[in-house]
């Protein structure tokens, strides 16, 4: 065993060898992190403007989800399901409390939530809805993104996504993002479902026409559609309200939610639904090892206790603000849309520009960190823990960038 501390080239050599190529990260080896900053293995410091895909709202290493996840795991780590624990419990009263809804499904990934969240639907359409077996079809929009799982892929609209995996999960249709009449035309005595994004955030933080969520309800209701809201990246805080889908006054049927819903410490969802859907569950229909595990729930109250007590949805309003401020007045000819929800900031660059993912690496020289998105995109998203102060530092290393790079 090799005794010498990696440096960063050694590290990055030994993942390319013995790791499979599923991803192309910047060569940055990150070592420890704090709040809004994270250091590199040769200890230099860069602001998290990825946030891990908005699962690090609370901010890196919050110590007091840190707290809540080491004295769990030193008393009761895991019972599987088998057997009851003392931590479930209190987690699904609390997401109930925060969700508005009646029933919590507990799993891990988002993917997981997602597919607990299709199986739900088809079966409410068979059980309750009275849809013909095998034969319930869910609406989607284009440019979606719900995870990676052979189900979820089949209903993605992008190539690279999907392309290898088949063959593929039927029941959906797919139809533009925010086009209601598609949706309207799509919808059949058998559709049991829409799945939507209340704002599409692997799209490039794509925010719906006006009413569409509006409509979207409107249109469930109508017709007897579960209409169900994948907040996984766009809930918790990350566009200035709890929930994303709060901006248009809607109360969906169901939400799927993960990422921030532990902070960045430990994989946790859920599927949150109210008993007409949630009770085609029977004992021994659906679950997973770790889901609803102590270690979770426990961590997973304390990054909801911190976003409230932190007042981090405020922040996020407030910070956003400030962003699209200070990058209004950045006149970059390369800069042609500025899409900006609470902490969600999508920069979409012309197309002469180059690309979003050499910006990417001049930020990086800068000291800050982001994540291109669909080749022309910056997107900025840092943990809602930001300061005033660091948001102007981040403004700064936008400017310089944006006039070096024109
Ligand atoms: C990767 C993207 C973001 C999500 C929404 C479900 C999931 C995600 C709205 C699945 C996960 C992650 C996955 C991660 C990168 C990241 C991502 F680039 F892939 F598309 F955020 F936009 N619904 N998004 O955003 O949750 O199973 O990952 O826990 O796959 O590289 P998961």
């Amino acid at each position: 065993m090799s005794t010498t501390p990696k440096t960063a080239a050694d590290l990055i050599r030994q993942e390319d060898r013995f790791g499979a190529h599923n991803y192309h990260p910047l060569d940055v080896v990150l070592s420890r992190a704090e709040g809004v900053w994270v250091w590199d293995v040769e200890d230099r410091r860069y602001m998290d403007c990825l946030a891990a895909y908005s699962a690090v709202n609370q901010g890196h290493n919050h110590p007091r989800i840190i707290a809540a996840l080491v004295e769990q795991a030193k008393k009761l780590a895991l019972t599987s399901r088998a057997f009851r624990n003392d931590q479930l419990g209190p987690f699904c009263e609390e997401i109930s409390r925060l969700t508005g809804f009646s029933r919590v499904l507990p799993m891990n990934t988002g993917a997981e939530a997602v597919e607990t969240a299709l199986k739900a639907a088809r079966k409410w359409g068979y059980q309750v809805k009275g849809v013909p077996r095998d034969r319930a079809e869910i609406i989607v929009f284009s440019d979606n993104f719900h995870g990676r799982t052979i189900s979820i892929v089949s209903f993605s609209s992008d190539e690279q996504t999907r392309d290898g995996f088949g063959p593929f999960t039927p029941g959906f249709t797919i139809v533009p993002f925010g086009d209601l009449d598609a949706v309207k035309r799509a919808v059949t005595a058998n559709t049991v479902a829409v799945l939507i994004e209340p704002v599409q955030g692997e799209a490039g933080i794509i925010v719906p026409p006006e009413g569409t969520l509006v409509g979207l309800r409107e249109i469930c209701s109508n017709e007897r559609i579960l209409l169900i809201v994948d907040e996984i990246q766009s809930g918790l805080g990350r566009t200035g309200k709890m929930f994303a889908h709060e901006h248009a006054g809607i109360r969906p049927d169901g939400m799927i939610l993960g990422k921030a819903l532990s902070g960045g410490a430990y994989p946790v969802s859920v599927f949150v639904a109210d008993d007409e859907v949630m009770d085609v569950f029977t004992p021994g229909d659906h679950g997973s090892t770790y889901g609803g595990n102590p270690v979770g729930a426990a961590v997973a109250r304390a990054a909801i206790r911190v976003l409230e007590e932190e007042k981090l949805v405020e922040n996020a309003q407030a910070q956003g603000e400030r962003y699209r401020a200070g990058l209004e007045s950045i006149h970059a000819p390369a800069l042609k849309e500025i899409r900006q929800i609470g902490l969600w900031v999508g920069l979409e660059l012309e197309e002469n520009a180059g690309g979003a993912r050499r910006y990417c690496e001049a930020l990086r020289n800068e000291g800050m960190l982001c994540k291109e998105t669909h080749t022309h995109t910056i997107r900025i998203a840092p943990p809602l823990v930001i300061t005033a102060e660091e948001v102007d530092w981040s403004l700064e290393a936008l400017a310089k960038v944006f006039k070096a790079l024109g």
